[in-house]
Order: structure tokens, then C-alpha cells, then sequence
């Protein structure tokens, strides 16, 4: 079969949308800026744009919203699961590289017909249409790009939601993620006065809490070395997160503490949520830190994955770097 362009691949969505009933947006568990801000950004554009044909559009999210993103416009009116439990005809994913990414709700997916735009690499298709741009830093970058397919160009509110997505996923541009379209994308988007960059900046990257900081000194006085130090690692407990009241959005970003070591090629932070489980954050300068996810049952970027790890997080970040020294990844 003939690959199609994006561009007709946008133009099949749009019909879709246009004599959709009932549309459900999602996008992975455990969000982040560029899951929240894309999956805001599209819910808007399509609730606008299609008004006189849709009977009703929700977002729904598999937690609350971290109050770090809380300031997104229409944060307010995404619903979290079990609520919009029900039936949808269309189901449109952002930033969610397999079913199971969806938690709970990839229930809603059967019998939906389903649309993905995604952007990463290791993605395992569960979507009718499937648009998909691995070389871009954030899914938000996609997502710009379609709603300026579908509505000319976003809101004011829209623009805010896109450059937060951009600048969460690719370190306020300063990651190797962050490409020239990351940066183009950015600055027509931050030509709206709704954008104040100084300000996304320190929310996303700059703010903290007093439990975080807790846990980061835990983290960071944890911190192992492997392989003459070019291994970097940690481990957060379920124990300190309950005594410092820590949440889980509150620990993200932390693996790049222990990333900054003077000498690191790959850190790892496995960290105990407050549900029990362990999650590995992965990070990497060179070694393709996606395929070490992925022999775990998880995924991701080349420099930047995670994965889950039935086991307490002090083994299992150590089972993570255990792998990576034997088989000479470094
Ligand atoms: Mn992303």
C-alpha cells in the first residue's frame, strides 16, 4: 500500500471529525507537559471547529491534573477516569506510543474508530490512523500543525497549551530532542501575547516544593555509580514519598539531576508511585536508552525512555544498570 502524506492523512481525520457524534481525547497515564498540553490543545481545536456537527467532546485523563500544569487553559474541564466512562465513536490519542499507555481507559478504544498522532519512536499501532513524526521533540509540534490544517491556526489559549507541550518535552529547547521544527514551532507560537515563555519556563522547570526538594536530597544522596562513574543511578522509596507527602508529578524531572553528573552517560531513576509500582526513568547522551526500556516491557526515545519494574526501586534500578553494564551498552 502507497504511504500517504501527512497532509492526507490530516484531510482522512478531518472527515472523521466531521461526522463524528461523541469524541473522547486522551493521552498516556502518568501525563506530562506534552501529553496535558496536546491533548488540551486538539480538545479545543476540535470543540470549536466542529460545534455544529458534534454532540459532545471530552478529555479524559487517567489522574488528576499535577497542579504544575494546573494553569493550562481548560485544565479545569478535563475529566478523570472513571468519569466520560461510556461509549464514543471516535477516540483521538496524543503523545500515547501503545494501548496500555492509556491505563484504564483503553477500553473506550473498542469499538471506537482511532486516531494517533504521536511522536515516538517505539510505538506499537493500536489506531485506524496512525500519523506519527519521531523525529519531532514533542507531540505538540503535531499537533500545531493540525490544527492549523483543520482551523488555520490555534487560540490564544491553544498557543499557550502547544508551546508548554514543546517546551516540556525538550527541556525549554535544550535537549538534543529540541530540533529547528521545535524551535520554529515555538516561536510562532510564542508570538502570542498569551505565551509568556519566562513564565512557562519557571513552572516547568524552574519552581519546586518543599516535599520535592526533600525527595531530591533523597535521591541525590542515594546516587550510585557504575562503570567508572559513566552509569549514574538512584532509587526514591514509597516510604519517603509518604513522609515527605510527595506526589508522583512532584518527582518528575529529578532523573536529570542525577543525568548531570559530571561523567554520566545514562541515568536511571527508579522510583516507588504512590500506587505501589516502580518506574524507571532512563536517560541517556549516546546509548540508546529506548531499546534497554524496551527489553523491560517499556519504550521511548533514544535518549530518553522509561518502563515499569515489578520490584522495589533500589533493585530495580540497580537490575536496570546491571543490564546495561553487562551487555555493553556504555
Ligand atoms: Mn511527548
Amino acid at each position: 500500500m502507497e504511504r500517504k502524506s501527512k497532509t492526507d492523512l490530516f484531510t482522512m481525520i478531518q472527515d472523521r471529525l466531521s461526522t463524528a457524534s461523541n469524541i473522547a481525547v486522551l493521552c498516556h497515564a502518568y501525563s506530562d507537559g506534552d501529553a496535558i498540553g496536546s491533548a488540551l490543545a486538539i480538545y479545543s481545536a476540535i470543540k470549536r471547529v466542529y460545534s455544529q456537527t458534534l454532540q459532545s467532546v471530552t478529555c479524559i485523563m487517567e489522574e488528576p491534573v499535577p497542579a504544575k500544569y494546573d494553569f493550562l487553559p481548560g485544565a479545569e474541564n478535563m475529566l478523570q477516569w472513571p468519569e466520560g466512562k461510556g461509549r464514543y465513536d471516535l477516540v483521538v490519542t496524543v503523545d500515547t506510543a501503545s494501548a496500555e499507555l492509556l491505563g484504564h481507559r483503553a477500553e473506550l478504544l473498542e469499538g471506537a474508530f482511532v486516531i494517533s498522532l504521536d511522536h515516538h519512536s517505539s510505538h506499537t499501532p493500536y489506531s485506524d490512523i496512525d500519523v506519527r513524526e519521531a523525529d519531532y521533540g514533542a507531540c505538540g509540534e503535531l499537533v500545531y500543525e493540525f490544527i492549523c490544517h483543520i482551523a488555520g491556526k490555534p487560540t490564544a489559549d491553544e498557543a499557550l497549551c502547544l508551546y508548554t507541550a514543546i517546551a516540556s518535552d525538550t527541556g525549554g529547547l535544550s535537549q538534543k530532542n529540541a530540533t529547528p521544527n521545535s524551535m520554529m514551532v515555538s516561536a510562532m507560537l510564542a508570538q502570542y501575547e498569551s505565551v509568556k515563555v519566562d513564565e512557562v519556563a519557571f513552572r516547568l522547570f524552574k519552581a519546586s516544593t518543599y516535599a520535592r526538594n526533600k525527595v531530591m536530597g533523597y535521591c541525590l544522596s542515594n546516587e550510585e555509580r557504575y562503570a567508572d562513574g559513566k552509569i549514574c543511578f538512584s532509587h526514591i522509596t514509597g516510604e519517603i514519598m509518604q513522609e515527605t507527602g510527595c506526589t508522583d508529578a512532584d518527582t518528575e524531572g529529578i532523573v536529570n539531576a542525577l543525568f548531570a553528573t559530571e561523567g554520566c552517560e545514562i541515568a536511571i531513576l527508579a522510583r516507588e508511585t504512590t500506587d505501589g509500582i516502580t518506574k524507571c526513568s532512563l536517560r541517556s547522551h549516546h546509548a540508546n536508552v529506548a531499546d534497554v526500556a524496551a527489553h523491560f516491557g517499556g519504550g521511548g526515545h533514544i535518549n530518553a525512555a522509561g518502563c515499569r519494574l515489578d520490584t522495589d526501586p533500589k533493585t530495580a534500578a540497580e537490575t536496570l544498570a546491571q543490564y546495561i553494564l553487562q551487555n555493553g551498552l556504555i
